[in-house]
């Protein structure tokens, strides 16, 4: 079968995981992407967080796979060199350095629309071309701080929040990824490549919408009737932590299972959604209240709503979070059970989709990943090992003609 980006060739000089996620998603749906990294070291993540003595770390395996690996000292003459064949041949240059570091290497966007006119540069920055802080260097953590999610995540008595989530890295490189495909599409029309461009705090911010959708309510309201401080606690003018509150309309929170006393993850996740009402309380044996008025509505329900809460626990007590969400599942009511990472990696179902997906490599045996979250009808993106460092190197010079004695001399040079 013909992949969607075959014939695609992307330089990815990207490294930890914002730009990495982003080039291996577009390598999963055919994409050639060649993974241009430093002579001796190259990704850093290659090293970080080691389970396997000299042997790629996962956190490296995790985001490179279905790339090909090529050292480039792109500081030397003889790397620029290099670096330019590749520019003139390629559709896609994708790069996460810090702020200034490709024009300090000397391919400014300029010099690479002159070397290529059809060349799409995508980039990701901690911040905006532009913003205050367009000089940062970001991880993560500081992208979930600076894009809205830290303050409106966690308990309204503990301190701003971050998420296990990557917020910031791996959702921003899906950003790119879109931003990569609409200029390839607007390529088709133009003929012309074009900058893309995605900050980190832009991109948890347009995940955190509907929190800046509750700022401006909290500003003409002066409350928050979804929040767990409406209606007995007290509202400031910015918006507050809400815990596990539902962040829609409709009321939900984490509500402990049988073994919550020794098992961290014995929880569901429990929604009160409208229409369901009557459901849920026939599921909990509570039919009296369907009718009653001081149930019977949302509004009714919010001032006792952790009383309902409390209420649903009780019956939760001698029913596994497996064993709830099968009951509750035939009342049509939206909820799950808290998964922990050992049971998605066990998760038969996830394993069947190819969500979780096992690899190959070379060096370290096989290994769980995550596959494309993504599904086509006419295309399985197939999941292969992450390139060892350089590994590709004598093939990738040998497709921009360096004969045997060329790579000799770069070789030399240490440029590759
Ligand atoms: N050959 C020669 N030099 C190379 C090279 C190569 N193949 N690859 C990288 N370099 C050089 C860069 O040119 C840069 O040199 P100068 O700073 O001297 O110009 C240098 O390596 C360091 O690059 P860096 O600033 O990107 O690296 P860092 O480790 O100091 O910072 C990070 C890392 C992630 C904080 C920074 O890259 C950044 O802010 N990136 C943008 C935001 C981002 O993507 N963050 C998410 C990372 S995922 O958690």
């Amino acid at each position: 079968m013909t992949k969607p980006l075959e014939g695609i060739k992307i330089i990815d000089f990207t490294h930890v995981q914002a730009g990495p996620a982003c080039t291996q998603l577009l390598a999963w749906f055919g994409a050639d992407v060649v993974k241009v990294e430093r002579p001796g070291s190259g990704d850093v993540t290659r090293t970080q967080l080691r389970d396997i003595p000299d042997v790629d770390a996962l956190y490296f395996t995790m985001l490179n796979s279905n790339k090909k690996s090529l050292t480039l000292d792109t500081k030397k003459p003889e790397g620029k060199e290099v670096l330019t064949k590749l520019i003139k041949e390629s559709d896609v240059l994708v790069e996460n350095f810090g702020p200034g570091a490709l024009d300090r290497m000397g391919f400014s966007w300029d010099t690479i629309r002159e070397l290529n006119p059809k060349m799409i540069v995508a980039s990701v920055k901690g911040f905006s071309d532009g913003h205050h802080y367009d000089d940062l260097k970001v991880y993560e953590n500081v992208a979930q701080c600076a894009g809205g999610a830290a303050s409106t995540t966690g308990f309204w008595d503990g301190p701003p929040t971050v998420s296990a989530a990557a917020l910031g890295d791996s959702n921003t490189g899906m950003h790119l990824a879109i931003g990569i495909l609409t200029a390839l599409m607007g390529r088709q029309k133009t003929g012309k490549g074009q900058r893309v461009a995605v900050s980190m705090q832009d991109s948890v911010l347009n995940l955190c919408r509907v929190k800046l959708r509750d700022q401006q309510r909290l500003d003409r309201l002066g409350y928050l009737e979804e929040y767990p401080q409406y209606p007995h606690g007290e509202f400031s003018d910015v918006v507050p932590r809400g815990g596990n509150a539902g962040g829609g309309g409709q009321p939900g929170w984490v509500l402990k299972c049988k073994g919550w006393e020794t098992d961290p993850n014995a929880y569901i996740y429990f929604t009160i959604q409208g229409h369901a009402w009557a459901p849920i309380c026939r599921a909990l044996g509570k039919p009296e209240w369907i009718e009653d008025p001081h149930y019977a509505t949302p509004q009714a329900r919010q001032p006792h709503i952790f009383d309902i809460f409390n209420t649903i626990e009780q019956w939760l007590a001698d029913k596994t979070k497996f064993e709830a969400v099968d009951i509750l599942r035939k009342f049509d009511i939206p909820c799950s059970p808290v998964l922990s990472m050992k049971e998605i990696a066990n998760d038969p179902s996830l394993r069947a989709s190819g969500t979780i997906t096992e690899v190959a490599h070379k060096e370290r045996g096989t290994y769980l990943t995550v596959g494309s979250p993504i599904k086509f009808s006419d295309l399985k993106p197939e999941v292969t090992a992450s390139p060892l460092l350089g590994e590709h190197t004598d093939e990738v010079l040998a497709s921009l003609g360096y004969s045997n004695e060329d790579i000799a001399r770069l070789r030399e040079a240490q440029a590759v």
